[in-house]
């Protein structure tokens, strides 16, 4: 398999810069920790590394040292699309290098062969609650096919350390290849007819997600890549990847890990901004029945900001400029979808809110993030159920936080176990910070 030879060729490299750094300069100070950090969510706290990605608080993100824009120049393409192929990118974020069309296809048609989704796990899903959150049964999808864990059973046949990242490799494409397929099945249950629509075998794993949804023209297919390659990582301190990170470093599986993941996904300050983003803009468009005035959208955002909510895909954790992901999904509205009246409310949101977040003077960041806009193009398209909005995000997020746990087995990395204090022990330092010198 290319992918496998090609990850082992990387890595001797990799456990060389590593093991150098840390036999030379594992005593050197990285970050301090202030008090306000320990009660704060830990923002800004330099304890983690990856080499997948990269988030300037200015510039946003970099896939393997990549821009989005350069990224969507430079992965390689299907024939009927502008947008590259998904395969192309879990390449780059594995590998590090951009791929050839070969290298590329590589990982589709590996994605093909490993598509099938075990029908136990229709039937997990047919037996839960009609009214279940879809990012609940998508957790619970993934979590059904953990006794299909090859790392699991070669673990317990006693494989040796160096051999950890094969099984969480294999284990990651085998997921990965039936998440679309998921998805698609849990937007049907719920949505639609309930059928299983059998991917195609001639559509690449974006392109087949488009399709079982049930739009296949050009222009969703391509959009359904570009989400998936925009949503797949974002460095490793969010929550998703956090916790995805934090799961599989007791040596836990692929499994486990991306379930633990996808549920911090489904939370409002995180992926599930995506669908209370399009309830809000729904909201706007009932409320005023149609597009506002910007006096009116004003107002109406002061009402929600006064009943103490929060004005979804908007601020950050980290960035301080509005997100390049959000960019890239306006600038493909812009072009396909300008009169979309749903795309005119979110374009005024965007002329707005930033100012009226500046002039509540909390929010450090008042910019739109990925979140904003994401929505209101699936809208478009005719995916409207927008409590499906976050299992969209999760498929993509999946592709980047399973290379992350892949790397993690490969370079030894431990279990995740940072120390706590009590406020007490807080206080006590405060107070000898403050006694004179
Ligand atoms: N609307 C209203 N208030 C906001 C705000 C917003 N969009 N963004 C931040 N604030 C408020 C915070 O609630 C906080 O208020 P309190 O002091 O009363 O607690 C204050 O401004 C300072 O917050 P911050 O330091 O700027 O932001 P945080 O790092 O604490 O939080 C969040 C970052 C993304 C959670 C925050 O900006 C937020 O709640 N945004 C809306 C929800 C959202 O869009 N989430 C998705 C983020 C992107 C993502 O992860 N996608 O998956």
């Amino acid at each position: 398999m290319g992918i496998v030879t090609d990850f082992a060729a990387e890595l001797p490299n990799w456990r060389e810069r590593v093991s150098k750094l840390l036999q030379e300069s594992s005593t050197v100070k990285v970050d301090e920790v202030t008090i306000g950090q320990v009660y704060g969510g830990m923002r800004g706290v330099k304890g983690l590394v990856t080499d997948i990605s990269y988030v300037d608080p200015g510039e946003g993100i970099r896939f393997r040292g990549y821009t989005i824009p350069e990224l969507l120049e430079i992965l390689p393409k299907p024939d009927d699309g502008k947008m590259p192929f998904v395969g192309g990118l879990y390449y780059l974020l594995l590998i590090g290098k951009v791929p050839s069309d070969v290298q590329a296809l590589d990982i589709e048609n590996e994605w093909k062969n490993r598509s099938e989704v075990p029908s136990f796990v229709f039937d997990v899903l047919k037996s839960m609650p009609r009214d279940a959150h879809p990012m609940m049964l998508f957790s619970t999808a993934i979590l059904s096919l953990q006794n299909e864990s090859v790392f699991t059973r070669r673990y317990q046949e006693g494989m040796t350390r160096e051999q950890y990242w094969e099984p969480m490799l294999e284990d990651s494409l085998n997921l990965t290849a039936k998440l679309p397929s998921i998805a698609a099945f849990i937007y049907s249950l719920k949505y639609k007819s309930g059928e299983y629509v059998q991917p195609r075998e001639d559509l690449d794993w974006g392109a087949n997600f488009a399709y079982m949804v049930g739009n296949p023209s050009d222009e969703y297919k391509d959009l359904a890549r570009l989400y998936f390659i925009l949503h797949s990582d974002h460095e490793s301190g969010n929550a998703s990847a956090h916790a995805t990170h934090l799961a599989a470093s007791t040596l836990s599986d692929i499994y486990y890990a991306l379930s633990a993941g996808l549920n911090s996904l489904a939370g409002p300050l995180h992926g599930l901004a995506n669908q209370e983003t399009l309830r809000w803009l729904l909201g706007i468009y009932q409320e005023f029945k149609g597009v506002p005035t910007k006096e009116q959208l004003r107002q109406f955002t002061w009402e929600r900001l006064n009943s103490g909510q929060v004005i979804p895909g908007y601020g950050h954790a980290v960035l301080r400029k509005p997100d390049p992901r959000f960019t890239a999904q306006f600038e493909y509205a812009q072009e396909h979808m300008p009169d979309d009246e749903i795309f005119q409310i979110a374009k005024l949101v965007f002329e707005v809110v930033p100012q009226v977040l500046i002039e509540q003077g909390k929010a450090k960041n008042p910019a739109p993030n990925v979140d904003a806009i994401s929505g209101t193009l699936q809208h478009h398209y005719g995916v409207k159920e927008f409590d499906f909005y976050t299992v969209m995000f999760g498929v993509g997020r999946a592709l980047g936080v399973s290379a992350n746990a892949i790397w993690s087995r490969a370079l030894g990395q431990p279990l995740e176990r940072p120390k706590s204090l009590t406020t007490a022990m807080l206080e006590e330092i405060a107070k000898k910070a403050q006694q004179p010198a």
